[in-house]
């Protein structure tokens, strides 16, 4: 069965853009329920740990630079099939590929600075949720 947990974070360029508003609107809109959220300004040191997968890539080094770049803000999403259709909702990596309405079509600036992370499976979403949060920082209501 699908899990029910997702880990999202709005990413530097769209906190600095204003858009942290409007993006929580359309996830609620969505149906998910925010369970968990924080305010964070990542260190290099942190952001290359949580990226540590992409670490042979290319763009690895930009990547780092970015997310630790200025605040983000990290939260933990509940709903059926979160994974799945919270990448939906948040399009293609890279916004031009984005379908249209989807969260990056909408407010990213280009396939690095592409406004919001999603985890990509159930079992990235329950690491990535750890990394960021304590239990007691995560909510049932
Ligand atoms: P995803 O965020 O859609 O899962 P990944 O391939 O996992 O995409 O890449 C992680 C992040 O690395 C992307 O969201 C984006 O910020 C950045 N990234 C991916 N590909 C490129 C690229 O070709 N150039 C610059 N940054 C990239
Ligand atoms: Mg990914």
């Amino acid at each position: 069965m699908a899990g029910n947990r997702t880990f999202t974070m709005i990413k530097p360029d769209a906190v600095r853009a204003g858009h942290i508003g409007a993006i929580l609107e359309k996830i609620n809109a969505a149906g998910f329920k925010i369970v968990a959220m924080k305010m964070e300004h990542l260190s290099p040191e942190k952001a290359g740990e949580f990226y540590a997968v992409h670490r042979e890539r290319p763009f690895y080094q930009e990547l780092v630079e970015f997310m630790s770049s200025g605040p983000i803000v990290a939260a933990v999403l509940e709903k059926e099939n979160a994974v799945e259709d919270f990448r939906k909702l948040i399009g293609a990596t890279n916004p031009a590929e984005a379908a249209p309405g989807t969260i990056r079509a909408l407010f990213a600036k280009s396939i690095g600075e592409n406004a919001i992370h999603g985890a990509d499976s159930d079992e990235n979403a329950e690491r990535e949720i750890a990394f960021h949060f304590s239990k007691l920082e995560q909510f049932s209501y």
